[in-house]
C-alpha cells in the first residue's frame, strides 16, 4: 500500500453544523484512504462509548438536564480522555478521520451565551488537527435535508448561532468545502484535501492546540 512505515499518521477533522454532512462524508473518505492502503479509523466526538460520553448522550437526549458550563467541561473532558489513545496511533502511522473535534466545542457552548475565551481554555493542549475541512451548508439547506433527528442543539435558530460561532473560530488554514454540491464533488475535494495531507504530515512532529 502507499502507507508510509515511518511516517505518523494524520489527525483530520470534519467540522459542520448537524445534516452539514459529516458523518457520510467521514465514511466515504475512510474507505477511499483504506481502499488506497493507508492504515486509517474513523473517529468521532462526542464519543458515547465512554462514561463521560454516556453523560453527554443522556444530556442530547434530554434525559438529563446539566448547567451550560459543566457539560461543556465534560464534552472537553471526554477528547482529553481518548488524547492518549490518539497520539499513539498516529504516531504510529494511523490517520485519524474524526467527526467533530474541539471547535464544534466552542462553536456550539458560545451559541448559548458562553464566554468564547473561557470555552477554548480547556481545549488547550489537546492534539492540533493537521487538517480542519469545514462542510459549508447554509442552516436553512441543512433542515431541508430530512430533518433533524430531535437531538438537544436540532433546531434552526440554534443552528444560525452555531454557524455565526463557526464563521468567527476559521481561521486561513481550514479548508472550506460546500456542502450543498453534490455529494461525490464533496466526496472529490475531500480525498484530494486529505491525500495532501497525509503525504504533507511525513516529517511533521504532531503539536497541541493553542488556538
Ligand atoms: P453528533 O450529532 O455529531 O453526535 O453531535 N457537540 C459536540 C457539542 O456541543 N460539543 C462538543 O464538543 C461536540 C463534540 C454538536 C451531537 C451534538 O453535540 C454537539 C451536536
Ligand atoms: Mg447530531
Amino acid at each position: 500500500g502507499s502507507s508510509n512505515s515511518s511516517g505518523r499518521g494524520a489527525l483530520v477533522v470534519l467540522e459542520g453544523l448537524d445534516r452539514s454532512g459529516k458523518s457520510s462524508q467521514c465514511a466515504r473518505l475512510l474507505s477511499f484512504l483504506q481502499g488506497k492502503g493507508h492504515r486509517a479509523e474513523g473517529w468521532r466526538f462526542p464519543d458515547r462509548g465512554t462514561s463521560v460520553g454516556q453523560m453527554i448522550s443522556a444530556y442530547l437526549a434530554n434525559e438529563s438536564q446539566l448547567d451550560d458550563r459543566t457539560i461543556h467541561l465534560l464534552f472537553s473532558a471526554n477528547r482529553w480522555e481518548k488524547r492518549g489513545l490518539m497520539e499513539s496511533k498516529l504516531l504510529s502511522g494511523t490517520t485519524l478521520v474524526v467527526d467533530r473535534y474541539s471547535y464544534s466545542g466552542v462553536a456550539f457552548s458560545a451559541a448559548k451565551g458562553l464566554d468564547i475565551e473561557w470555552c477554548k481554555a480547556p481545549e488547550v493542549g489537546l492534539l492540533a488537527p493537521d487538517l480542519v475541512i469545514y462542510l459549508d451548508v447554509q442552516p436553512e439547506k441543512a433542515a431541508e435535508r430530512g430533518g433533524y433527528g430531535g437531538e438537544r442543539y436540532e433546531r434552526i435558530e440554534f443552528q444560525q448561532k452555531v454557524a455565526e460561532h463557526y464563521h468567527s473560530l476559521r481561521d486561513p488554514t481550514w479548508k472550506v468545502v460546500d456542502g450543498s454540491l453534490p455529494m461525490e464533488t464533496v466526496e472529490d475535494q475531500l480525498r484530494e484535501l486529505a491525500t495532501d495531507c497525509i503525504q504533507e504530515c511525513n516529517g511533521k512532529p504532531l503539536t497541541n492546540l493553542a488556538w
